[in-house]
């Protein structure tokens, strides 16, 4: 026996993904319905070798259906979500509408899968933000053997993390560098992106970071340990796909670089590749549509007492979101429903 499993946002970038690792993962469904907004009604979405109509989250029924996965904005989710969690359907919410709240776990199945207990206070799980989600995978090992005390991180974004009109305003303005007939007026981001890079992501706050970094800190501290001192510096660079990250920790005791990298190659979760040669590091676009998250350049930083760098990347619509929300349904299968 199988999960009756919803996707809510089906036709989105990470919509579509979820819809692929659930069947690459054959992941025990036994009915599947994929939900868009009436704007996308009747769109037709693949799902393994079949081919599904997506319905009405409008007036769809979650009663009876034991997860829904969803892929949609924080003010759609706020309508929605509350009624699948009231009809007994388990939400998985990649939104940010819950991730702070104390009566929901933020889950990253490789770093705090005994926080899935908590879920049933109000039938939600939230999935961390994209740059949180890879970043965490790497501390979390490294926390428990040397106690981290501070993270400083800077991020190098591709524009997926803004959805599909992301990634066309980078193909529009590359085209239209070559040929100025193809220019559109920016509409995603405040800056040009294509052969720029641009130091903001989502809203500025009052101390003058930006909503994307202050999700960094929360979260980390909220999935690992709240005594981890984070501070972030997010970019956003033209690359369709994967999340980069440039990460400096700062421990409570001293862990050797050769240490680091047998703990990091060890780790769920994570791919070490690490040559201290031309190209002996990932770069994203070799990590695209990949379920890792990938660890190079480990090295020790010897400006500080026990410091260390690591160059992080990974798919940020695979471990950023769709492929840690399935992660997160199996373990609620595993743990709690035990259906499959
Ligand atoms: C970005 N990290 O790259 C964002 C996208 O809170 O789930 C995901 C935002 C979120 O723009």
């Amino acid at each position: 026996m199988g999960y009756r499993v919803v996707i809510v946002g089906a036709t989105g970038n990470v919509g579509h993904e979820m819809l692929n690792i659930l069947a690459e993962r054959q992941f025990p469904v036994d009915e599947i319905a994929a939900l868009a907004s009436r704007r996308s009604l009747g769109t037709e979405v693949s799902f393994g070798d079949r081919t599904l109509k997506t319905q009405d989250l409008d007036t769809f029924d979650f009663t009876g259906w034991d997860m829904a996965l969803f892929a949609v904005g924080s003010d759609a989710t706020k309508i929605y979500a509350p009624k699948a969690a009231k009809a007994g359907c388990v939400v998985i919410d990649n939104s940010s509408l819950y991730r702070y709240d104390p009566d929901v776990p933020l889950i990253v199945p490789e770093v705090n899968p005994e926080a899935v207990h908590g879920y049933s206070k109000k039938n939600i799980i939230a999935n961390p933000n994209c740059s949180t989600a890879q970043m965490v995978v790497a501390l979390k090992p490294l926390h428990d053997r040397a106690t981290i005390k501070r993270v400083v991180v800077s991020t190098y974004q591709s524009v997926s993390g803004s959805g599909k009109e992301g990634i066309d305003e980078l193909w529009d303005q590359t085209k239209a560098i070559y040929n100025p007939t193809d220019e559109r007026p920016p509409k995603v981001y405040p800056k040009q992106i294509a052969f720029n890079v641009i130091p903001h992501i989502d809203v500025f706050l009052e101390d003058g970071s930006t909503k994307e970094e202050w999700k960094m800190v929360a979260e980390t501290k909220k999935i690992i340990d709240p005594a981890i001192k984070l501070t972030a510096t997010c970019v956003r660079v033209p690359v369709f796909v994967g999340h980069s990250e440039a990460i400096n920790i700062e421990f409570e005791d001293f862990l050797d670089e050769e240490e680091a990298r047998d703990i990091l190659r060890e780790s769920p979760g994570l791919m070490v590749i690490d040559k201290r040669e031309d190209g002996g590091y990932v770069t994203p676009v070799e990590c695209v549509g990949d379920f890792a998250t990938f660890i190079s350049r480990i090295r020790q930083d010897t400006t500080i007492e026990n410091g260390l760098n690591i160059w992080c990347v990974s798919d940020n619509l695979r471990k950023g979101a769709a492929l840690n929300a399935v992660q997160i349904a199996e373990l609620l299968g595993r743990e709690v429903l035990k259906k499959g």
